[in-house]
């Protein structure tokens, strides 16, 4: 049964600059920081929860909205590029589930899908998600 919340948690102080840590991040097979937010042991804004995926605020948007889906299971899929036969399915549902969240907050004129992938793709977390962006005006190319 899928779990719908507008609750908003407070949440403790984060790295000065994400982009800083994507640049020093390792890639790496470790816990993340999402793990202990699927345990709810970090609190999170959660929006979106069923068995397989959990979907929550980003602590740094980049646009008025700015969620993160995440598999509740890593199984190997530390990033994209990791992705095997067995990953088909839930890389699936992390695209569906970006529609449901893009429709459930409103995102009627568009939204951006991105997913980072290692050093040069500017990853921090090592632990597969999908950026969902909305909320205004997209440009492109990305930076
Ligand atoms: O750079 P990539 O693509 O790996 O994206 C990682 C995302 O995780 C960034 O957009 C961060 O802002 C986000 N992030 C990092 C932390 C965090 C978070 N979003 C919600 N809550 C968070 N907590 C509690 N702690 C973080 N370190």
């Amino acid at each position: 049964v899928a779990i719908f919340s507008s609750h908003i948690s407070p949440v403790s102080a984060v790295m000065a600059s994400e982009k800083e840590a994507a640049l020093s991040a390792t890639p790496s097979d470790a816990p993340t920081i999402f793990d202990k937010i699927i345990s709810k042991e970090i609190p999170s804004t959660v929006v979106y929860e069923d068995d397989k995926v959990l979907a929550f605020r980003d602590i740094t948007p980049q646009g008025p909205v700015h969620i993160l889906l995440i598999p509740k299971v890593r199984d190997g899929l530390t990033g994209l590029s990791k992705a095997e036969e067995r990953h088909i399915d839930i890389l699936g549902r992390l695209l569906y589930t970006a529609k449901l969240v893009a429709k459930q907050e409103g995102l009627d004129e568009g939204f951006r899908i991105v997913i980072n992938d290692g050093p040069q793709g500017c990853q921090s977390v090592y632990h597969i998600h999908v950026h969902l962006i909305g909320g205004r005006q997209m440009n492109w190319p990305p930076g």
